[in-house]
């Protein structure tokens, strides 16, 4: 039995996240799931499966109007609900079922607090942690514009693009900043931080690829800057996605988005 199971759509950065941090200090982590457009024939719950065509009806007991990133109807146990009060994925438990934790910066930390290594991903003591923990909120604030922003991609209007813009520039300014005086994002050692803001920055800059979705509505990506304005963070993005453990999943996400 894993030590942490998740369910979500597939591939998914979210869930990348999780995979680099288990590689990285022995946890076993199992991953159930579908590709995106799938999910919407799933039963989500601990024991996640495909339901057959007749039990996908809208009076289905388990039929949940989608909320974010989804359309129409998604079949949610009530004890998946219990679990994840907020029904997203990607959603992680426990391996007895008994404990779901979400948000995937949370799963990230769990996935390294059940590591019995060594590992320092999660800092030394409270103080390193409580800084790990800044970057990670940060990057939560960040992710979530972007989210909207990319789900806006096919219609951008003005007030979302100049969100997003707002709020790059914070974050990616604090990026910038951090990287001038220490080697990685929380210090001079490899951490959750790195790991969580390397796949959320990585996601945002699939903007890039719907460069011609946004110029039909008159905008440009938001990250065309990155090189120029954030060199220390490009590097970084570099470097990390190159180590064979983020390559296996950020790899094709740098060759399409920053370029060799
Ligand atoms: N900030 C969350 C985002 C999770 C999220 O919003 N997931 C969406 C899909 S992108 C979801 O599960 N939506 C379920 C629904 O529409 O009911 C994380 O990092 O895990």
């Amino acid at each position: 039995m894993a030590d942490i199971r998740i369910f979500s759509y597939l591939p998914n950065p979210r869930v990348w996240k999780s995979l680099i941090a288990a590689e990285l200090c022995n946890v076993d982590v199992e991953v159930i799931g579908d590709k995106p457009a799938a999910l919407g024939s799933w039963l989500w719950d601990f024991n996640a499966h495909q339901l057959s065509e007749d039990e996908r009806s809208d009076d289905s007991p388990y039929a949940r109007k989608s909320r974010r990133g989804f359309n129409g109807t998604l079949f949610k146990t009530d004890a998946f609900l219990e679990a994840h009060p907020f029904g997203t994925v990607p959603a992680a438990f426990s391996s007895d079922g008994n404990v779901g934790v979400f948000e995937s910066n949370s799963i990230l930390r769990a996935v390294v607090r059940t590591s019995a290594e060594d590992h320092g991903l999660y800092g030394y003591d409270h103080q390193s942690a409580s800084r790990v923990d800044s970057f990670l909120d940060a990057d939560l604030v960040f992710a979530r514009e972007a989210q909207v922003y990319l789900l806006a991609a096919d219609n951008m209007d003005q007030a979302t693009a100049e969100r997003m813009a707002a709020a790059y520039e914070f974050f990616l300014n604090g990026l910038e900043q951090a990287l001038t005086t220490s080697h990685y994002i929380a210090g001079d050692e490899l951490t959750i931080a790195d790991i969580g803001i390397c796949c959320d920055v990585f996601q945002f800059l699939r903007e890039r690829l719907l460069a011609s979705k946004l110029a039909s509505n008159g905008f440009t990506p938001i990250s065309d800057d990155l090189e120029v304005q954030y060199p220390q963070v490009t590097q970084h993005l570099r470097q990390l996605s190159t180590r064979p453990v983020f390559n296996q999943y950020l790899g094709r996400e740098l060759q399409r988005t920053l370029g060799p």
